[in-house]
């Protein structure tokens, strides 16, 4: 008999570091050199739709090479291996769970590989170049074509499911991440509320490791697969 039945999985930036994608906070991230008002925000959008788009091309471009690593991987294990429910959360863009075998996923925070009409809510997959000209192939229309993530003061996807799963849950794990965006920053205590045990796998403490019952602190590559072997072990 395992000694947990249902995991839920939160991941951010800092999993995929060591894939060669950048976080937001270290001190080189992502915030150090953009301004979150000017490139990730529905505002900056309208106000500047080039510049924002410019932003996510790079990105793509970046998310378009790289590869899973051992703690994707680890993952990805604990989910085939494990006999209990594993659903994993993401507030990552790039495709790399899904790339080391990771099925039950959501991306909360959307899809650098997905592009999303803000006039008639049409999806596809997009791997080159987004500018303002592209006129989307469902309504017609120019000016409209982003990239699928969510924006800050936008509403993430899957909330329900994820508050379901959180609510059931009796172990959280989260990788990888600050713990200053909410609502994300937020589950662990849905999860602590419902009873589970948590546990953050992260480089340093992040914002919450105060609120999780468990930390293990070094990279991700190392800390996860140690930490899944336990749980499988
Ligand atoms: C919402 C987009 C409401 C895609 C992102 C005013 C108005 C509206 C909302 C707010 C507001 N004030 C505050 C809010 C809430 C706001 C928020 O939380 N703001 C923060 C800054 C205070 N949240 C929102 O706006 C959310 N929406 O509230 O909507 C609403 C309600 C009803 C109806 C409609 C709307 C939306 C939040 C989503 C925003 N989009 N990304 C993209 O460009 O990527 S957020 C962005 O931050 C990314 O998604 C990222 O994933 C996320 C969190 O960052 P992390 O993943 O944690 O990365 P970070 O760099 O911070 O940390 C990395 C960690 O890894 C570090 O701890 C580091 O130590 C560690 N690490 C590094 N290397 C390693 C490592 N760990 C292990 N191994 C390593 N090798």
């Amino acid at each position: 008999m395992p000694k947990y039945e249902r995991i839920v999985i939160l991941s951010g930036a800092g999993l995929s570091a060591e894939s060669g994608l950048s976080t937001f906070r270290d001190k080189d991230g992502i915030w150090a050199r953009h301004k979150i008002e000017d490139v990730a925000t529905p505002q900056a959008f309208a106000r500047d739709p080039e510049r924002v788009l410019e932003f996510y091309n790079t990105r793509r471009k970046g998310a378009g090479g790289v590869k899973p690593n051992a703690a994707h991987e680890a993952l990805a294990r604990l989910e085939s291996e494990h006999p209990g429910d594993v659903l994993t959360v993401t507030q990552n863009i790039d495709p790399l769970h899904e790339m080391a075998g990771t099925r039950r996923l959501i991306h909360m925070h959307g899809e650098i590989l997905k592009i999303l009409c803000n006039h008639c809510g049409a999806r596809e997959p997009w791997e080159d170049d987004l500018s303002t000209d592209l006129a989307c192939r469902i309504c017609g229309e120019k000016g409209g074509m982003r990239p699928d993530v969510v924006w800050f003061g936008e509403m993430p996807y899957e909330m329900e499911e994820i508050s379901r799963a959180l609510g059931a849950c009796d172990l959280f794990i989260s990788v990888g991440t600050s713990g200053t965006v909410y609502p994300a920053a937020g589950f662990v205590m849905e999860a602590r509320g419902a009873g589970a045990h948590t546990v953050e796998l992260n480089l340093e403490p992040s914002e919450g490791a105060s609120m999780f019952a468990e930390t293990i602190h070094g990279p991700a590559t190392q800390v996860v697969p140690k930490y899944v072997e336990t749980l499988l072990g």
